[in-house]
């Protein structure tokens, strides 16, 4: 029987243009087995961050960029929902893509933090474009932690 694909152990792969749905909006699954349902609205009134020179590396396609991604520091994300200790973050499109990041790893980005984007060089990224999609300026030999239409993020 075949495996079901585990969106946090993505292969290098054609990267995906279609957002796999219309809204923008993800769910927050908190430790306690609480939710909420975060939308870009939410990320535009927490403080911004902007990286700029940021590169997106296709293995197969080549290199896009430098981009100026902004959008809200996801420590402070964190922070802000859930202020007690948290181990990792699992953060995942519904087209099956997602990556996991550990608390240390976003702790320790501080030079370069890791965002949650929802702007593109001043403009506001569109859902086409990844709305609202992952930065992890740290993984500059591939775009697997780059995470497109983040569709839920879980934190444990
Ligand atoms: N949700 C989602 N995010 C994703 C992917 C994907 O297929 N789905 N592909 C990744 C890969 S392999 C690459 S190379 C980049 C491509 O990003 P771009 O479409 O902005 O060039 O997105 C990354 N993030
Ligand atoms: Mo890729």
């Amino acid at each position: 029987m075949a495996q079901p694909h585990d969106p946090l152990r993505p292969h290098s792969h054609d990267p995906n243009p279609a957002p796999p749905s219309e809204s923008p909006d993800f769910l927050l699954l908190l430790p306690d087995g609480g939710q909420q349902n975060i939308t870009p609205d939410d990320l535009y009134g927490l403080p911004p961050t902007t990286l700029t020179d940021c590169f997106i590396v296709s293995t197969g396609h080549g290199t896009s960029g430098p981009f100026a991604f902004t959008g809200v520091a996801l420590a402070g994300f964190v922070a802000r929902y859930w202020p007690g200790p948290w181990a990792q973050a699992e953060i995942i499109s519904a087209d099956g893509f997602g990556t996991r990041l550990s608390a240390a790893d976003v702790a320790e980005a501080t030079a370069r933090p890791i965002l949650l984007a929802h702007t593109i060089d001043g403009q506001p990224l569109s859902r086409a474009a990844g709305l609202v999609r992952l930065i992890v300026p740290s993984e500059t030999d591939d775009a697997l932690k780059q995470v497109k239409w983040i569709g839920e993020m879980r934190i444990l």
